[in-house]
C-alpha cells in the first residue's frame, strides 16, 4: 500500500464526494435534513405548537456556539435547562420503558444501562446532559458526542461514527406524545442509542459503518443507510436462544419494541447484502426486521459486505492524531 499525500491527487476528484479527513472536518458535517422537523412537518406533533417550536430553535441555536467544537476539545458541551414540562416526558418515556428492557433488551444493552444508572446519573428525575454523557463514553469506548440541531443527511451522520463522534440531538419530543417521535430526540439518543455505543464491540461495529461510507458513492450511502437502519436502529439478535433487541429506534419507542418482539412482525436472518435493499418505513413500524445470530457475527458479515464496495482507495482510522490515512488500493 502507497501513502497518498494530503491532497490525494491520485483520486479523481470529481468521482470521490467530499469527506472528513481529520475529527476538525466533521464542522462541515452538517446538513440538516428538515422535513421532519415540527415547523415543515405538519404531522408534526410539535406542528401547531409555536411555544414548542420556539423551545426547538432555542436549544438548536446552543449548537452553533461550538463552531470549531473539535479544535478546542474540552470545550465544555452546552447545557440545556430542561423545563419541569419536558422532564416530566422524559420521566414517562424512560418509566415506561425501563420496566420492558430486561426482558426484550440485549444483555450489552442492559449492562450499559447500568452503568449509566450507576455512573452518570440516569434515572427517571432528570434529562441526563451531553457533557457528563459523553465524557462517560468516552472513557468506555472513546466515543464521543457532538449536539446537533436535528436530523442530519445520512452521509454526514455516518461520516462522523469514522471518528468515534455520535451526532446527538438535544432537544425532547412533543408533550402530547411520549411514545413516539418523527424524528430523534434526546429520548432516542441517550435512552436508544447511548447505552449500546458504551459496549466496545458495539463501537467497532458502528465505526466500522462509519469508516465504510467514507467517500462512498450516493448508491453505497443509501444501502449503507440502510444496512445502518436495520442494524443499530431497529437490529434484533439472538441470545440465548431467545431473540432481543438492540436497535435504539426499538429501544426508545415503547410501542415499537413490544410489537417487533411479538409474533407479528416478519423476522429474517441479518444478511447485509440482501439487508441492503430492503425498502424501510420512518413513518410507522417496520414491516420485517433482521436477527444476528450475535454482535460477532452481525461484525463479521458487516465487514465482508463493506470491503465489497468500490473505492479507488482505503482508509485507516488513526486513533492517535484522530485522522484518516488515505491510501492507494494496490
Ligand atoms: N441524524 N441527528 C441525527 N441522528 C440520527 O440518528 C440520524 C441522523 N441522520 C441519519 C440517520 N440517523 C440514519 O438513519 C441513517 O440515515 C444513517
Ligand atoms: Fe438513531
Amino acid at each position: 500500500l502507497k501513502r497518498v499525500a494530503d491532497d490525494v491527487r491520485t483520486i479523481p476528484e470529481e468521482k470521490v464526494p467530499w469527506f472528513p479527513r481529520k475529527i476538525r472536518d466533521l464542522d462541515k458535517c452538517n446538513l440538516l435534513i428538515t422535513k421532519y422537523d415540527p415547523d415543515m412537518d405538519q404531522d408534526h406533533p410539535g406542528f401547531s405548537d409555536p411555544e414548542y417550536r420556539k423551545r426547538r430553535c432555542f436549544i438548536a441555536e446552543l449548537v452553533p456556539a461550538l463552531h470549531h467544537w473539535t479544535k478546542g476539545m474540552g470545550e465544555p458541551l452546552p447545557r440545556v435547562e430542561y423545563t419541569p414540562e419536558e422532564v416530566a416526558t422524559w420521566r414517562e418515556v424512560y418509566r415506561t420503558l425501563r420496566t420492558i428492557y430486561p426482558d426484550l433488551a440485549c444483555r450489552q444493552f442492559l449492562g450499559g444501562l447500568q452503568q449509566l444508572e450507576r455512573e452518570c446519573g440516569y434515572g427517571e428525575d432528570s434529562i441526563p446532559q451531553l457533557r457528563e454523557v459523553s465524557a462517560f463514553l468516552k472513557e468506555k469506548t472513546g466515543f464521543q458526542l457532538r449536539p446537533v440541531a436535528g436530523l442530519l443527511s445520512a452521509r454526514d451522520f455516518l461520516a462522523s461514527l469514522a471518528f468515534r463522534v455520535f451526532q446527538c440531538t438535544q432537544y425532547i419530543r412533543h408533550a402530547s406524545a411520549p411514545m413516539h417521535s418523527p424524528e430523534p430526540d434526546c429520548c432516542h439518543e441517550l435512552l436508544g442509542h447511548i447505552p449500546m455505543l458504551a459496549d466496545k464491540e458495539f463501537a467497532q461495529f458502528s465505526q466500522e459503518i462509519g469508516l465504510a461510507s467514507l467517500g462512498a458513492s450516493d448508491e453505497d450511502i443509501e444501502r449503507l443507510s440502510t444496512l445502518y437502519w436495520f442494524t443499530v436502529e431497529f437490529g434484533l439478535c439472538k441470545q440465548n436462544g431467545t431473540v432481543k433487541a438492540y436497535g435504539a429506534g426499538l429501544l426508545s419507542s415503547y410501542g415499537e419494541l413490544i410489537y417487533a418482539l411479538s409474533n407479528e412482525p416478519e423476522y429474517k436472518p441479518f444478511n447485509p447484502e440482501e439487508t441492503a435493499i430492503q425498502p424501510y418505513q420512518d413513518q410507522t413500524f417496520q414491516p420485517v426486521y433482521f436477527v444476528s445470530e450475535s454482535f460477532e457475527d452481525a461484525k463479521i458479515k458487516m465487514r465482508r459486505y463493506s470491503s465489497s464496495i468500490q473505492r479507488p482507495f482505503s482508509v485507516r482510522y488513526d486513533p492517535f492524531t484522530c485522522s484518516l490515512e488515505v491510501l492507494d488500493q494496490p
